[in-house]
């Protein structure tokens, strides 16, 4: 017998679920200031996206999915990439959206039904959110085949779910991704539920990550609530792809430790001792022990920083509640640059029977 390949996958952990190093950490993390500044943004972007729970629950804001537990993922992805980078999400990444500057009024937003929320002033090379499951992968190798064309040195990182990975688009676009050597990073986060169908009975295969095998490319497992892990695997995944080395895959392991949206009821279909269990692995609790441990962060630091971030998302929800509702023509303008001519006539349906609402999205 002729053996023609062998593959491994390589799991990657620094912090344990105590929040303890397990082995010496990377250069990326030696700076306690750094940690403490993405260590902010978590609980930041988690107090916000409790208030967009909030906001939906009396009736102020569409339907919304909570990125609750991935926030490690989110931050550790774009703390490695470059501003010139381009961002390639689906619905669940608003902490990834707002450690990359789009701000928490454009969010709500956009949340809110209003496309406008889609037009970041920052950062403006960053998609909208995608909700359609896997279909901005094959976005993300052509905005990689322009940037590789351009001769650019810039990186387009495309996230989605472990469900997601099971779309045609998805194979696509590694092979092409892998074919091409494109300056593309695919992150899977395997939050081990897509809506109710668990990873399980989702794919065969041992692990996500080895679907980059048959691609060609490299792939990596992560533990997804660990910060410092997924920040250094994303870094050498969005470093090479930017030296000329190609696309990685990297499954970052995780769990949803909410509901899959405010339409969906996860006790319907999920175990409490499983819910439990997740949270004692959650990503914030483990980076704050470790920051504790290290002396880089105190219980007052903690209760400045509660207060400040309870402030900013209030502020951010003051403003959106404010904020001029859109006039109806608005949803045929956002989307297409020259409208097609079918949609002439519903556009001047909408706008004969609507008027501009100047009361604002709270009415
Ligand atoms: C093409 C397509 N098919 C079906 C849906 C309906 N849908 C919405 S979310 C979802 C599950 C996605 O699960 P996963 O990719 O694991 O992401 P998660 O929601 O867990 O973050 C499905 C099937 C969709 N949005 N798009």
């Amino acid at each position: 017998m002729t053996i023609v390949g062998r593959f491994e996958i390589e799991a990657r952990q620094y912090l344990d679920v105590q929040g303890r190093a397990l082995q010496t950490l990377p250069e990326s993390a030696r700076e306690p200031e750094l940690l403490v500044s993405l260590y902010r943004q978590m609980v930041l972007a988690r107090a916000f996206d409790q208030k967009m729970l909030a906001l939906q629950r009396t009736g102020q804001l569409g339907t919304f999915a909570s990125g609750l537990g991935k926030e490690a993922i989110d931050i550790g992805v774009t703390s490695a990439m470059r501003a010139e980078d381009s961002l390639l999400i689906t619905y669940r990444e608003t902490v990834a959206q707002l450690a990359r500057g789009v701000s928490m009024l454009e969010i709500l937003l956009y949340w809110g039904g209003d496309e406008r929320g889609s037009n970041y002033a920052v950062p403006r090379t960053d998609f909208p959110v995608c909700i359609t499951i896997a279909s901005h992968c094959c976005h993300a190798v052509g905005a990689a085949y322009a940037m590789k064309l351009r001769r650019q040195p810039r990186v387009a990182v495309c996230m989605i779910g472990d469900g997601a990975s099971s779309k045609g688009e998805f194979y696509e676009a590694l092979n092409g991704a892998g074919t091409w050597q494109l300056p593309v990073v695919f992150v899977v986060t395997n939050n081990q539920w897509a809506i109710s169908v668990p990873r399980k009975v989702q794919s065969a295969a041992q692990t996500l990550a080895q679907k980059a095998i048959a691609a060609g490319i490299p792939g990596i497992q992560v533990d997804g609530n660990d910060l410092v892990a997924v920040r250094q695997v994303a870094l050498e995944a969005i470093e090479r792809a930017r030296a000329g080395g190609g696309a990685t895959l990297i499954e970052a392991v995780s769990y949803r430790l909410a509901d899959h949206t405010t339409a969906d009821d996860a006790s319907r279909y999920r175990d409490a001792d499983e819910v439990a269990a997740a949270w004692q692995r959650e990503p914030i609790g483990r980076l704050r022990n470790y920051l504790l441990g290290i002396e880089a962060w105190s219980k007052s630091d903690e209760e400045a920083l509660l207060r400040r971030c309870a402030d900013q998302v209030q502020e951010a929800t003051q403003a959106y509640l404010d904020h001029p509702a859109p006039a109806p023509a608005q949803m045929f303008d956002q989307l297409y640059a020259s409208l097609p001519a079918a949609l002439a006539p519903q556009r001047r349906q909408a706008l004969a029977k609507g008027t501009a609402d100047a009361a604002g999205h709270a009415g």
